[in-house]
């Protein structure tokens, strides 16, 4: 599974979506690189990222940009698929400011920018897989979340990391409607936010988030069901107790804190035994869902000694 210098395959598959790939980025690969003209499923502020090849890619091939940008879920923006397409193209994410508080020596506001700029940006194939029980492969561009977060020197209380999305009406039109309690809350354990697969998203295909993938910047733990991927953070909080998440304060059991990929623990309404990969087909099968998602090796030690039924 890892191959960190295999050639993308989206470079050789989908030339079609890059249509101006002389634009490029200098120092931290986040500065504004020009005029660089959008695919059709695009928005304006997306712009070409520099970024070097990451660990733990997948072989798998990824979804076409138009499957990763047009099938989301982003209850801010309308509980449909293609509603964070459609209604969050105007969304607006410059300037943007997260807070840092908690347990840790260096809380305070810092600007997208200086979080992100001391890292490389790195590519990452991940696998994707919804509670829903669909599934993508999707070439994440991000920073490993540990890197991050040791930089605000979290204390020994810090045992969970919370996290917190945008809340603004005005911005965010899906918030009028009281489909979640507002705003979109997550957490992970301190040893899952340090783990080397966590990582801190801020692109995708090589380019900077498209809004409705949870501009500018967003979780993926791709052994995780796909609602711990937190969209447009603004909070990130070091905490003592374990943190109540938006879909379990929604419908407790039916979704957990942990949220682990798992074949062998059903959804109370439907399995999760198998998988519809999206864009495979209408005639496709379903194919098995991995334990983890395909990344036990890595992350099972995290949950030794764990009852999983217990705790989904
Ligand atoms: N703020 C916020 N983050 C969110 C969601 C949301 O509704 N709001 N949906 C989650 C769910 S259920 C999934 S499957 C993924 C979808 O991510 P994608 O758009 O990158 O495929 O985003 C997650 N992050
Ligand atoms: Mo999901």
């Amino acid at each position: 599974m890892k191959q960190p210098n295999r050639i993308k395959s989206w470079e050789i598959t989908s030339e079609s979506n890059f249509i101006n790939r002389r634009a490029f980025l200098a120092s931290a690969g986040l500065a504004a690189a020009g005029a660089t003209l959008l695919p059709a499923t695009g928005n304006a502020a997306v712009r070409e990222l520099e970024t070097v090849p990451g660990p733990y890619s997948t072989d798998e091939e990824p979804n076409s940009w138009e499957d990763v940008t047009t099938y989301n879920n982003f209850y801010e923006f309308g509980t449909g698929k293609e509603d964070p397409y459609r209604y969050a193209q105007d969304f607006v994410t410059e300037p943007w400011t997260v807070r840092i508080e908690g347990e840790c020596e260096k809380p305070g506001d810092y600007a997208f920018e200086d979080l992100v700029a001391p890292h490389a940006l790195e590519d990452r194939v991940y696998r994707h897989r919804c509670v829903e029980a669909w599934s993508m492969v999707v070439p994440w561009v991000g920073i490993p979340l540990g890197d991050l977060l040791k930089r605000f020197e979290p204390n020994s209380d810090a045992k969970y990391v919370r996290f917190e999305t945008l809340y603004d009406p005005r911005r965010m039109p899906g918030q009028r409607r009281a489909v979640l309690d507002w705003p979109y809350v997550e957490g992970l354990t301190i040893e899952e936010a340090m783990h080397p697969l966590t990582l801190m998203t801020v692109g995708v295909y090589g380019k900077s988030l498209p809004n409705q993938n949870g501009a500018p910047l967003r979780l993926v733990i791709p052994w995780k069901y796909g609602f711990k991927g937190i969209k447009s953070i603004v909070k990130i909080e070091f905490t003592k107790r374990q943190p109540r998440n938006s879909w379990n304060v929604s419908a407790p059991h039916e979704y957990g804190f942990y949220a682990n990929v798992n074949p062998e623990v059903d959804h109370p309404r439907w399995s999760q035994a198998r998988e519809r990969r999206i864009g495979a087909g209408l005639f496709a099968e379903k194919q098995p869902t991995l334990m983890f998602n395909g990344y036990a090796e890595e992350v099972a030690s995290l949950y030794s000694g764990l009852d999983l039924r217990k705790n989904y």
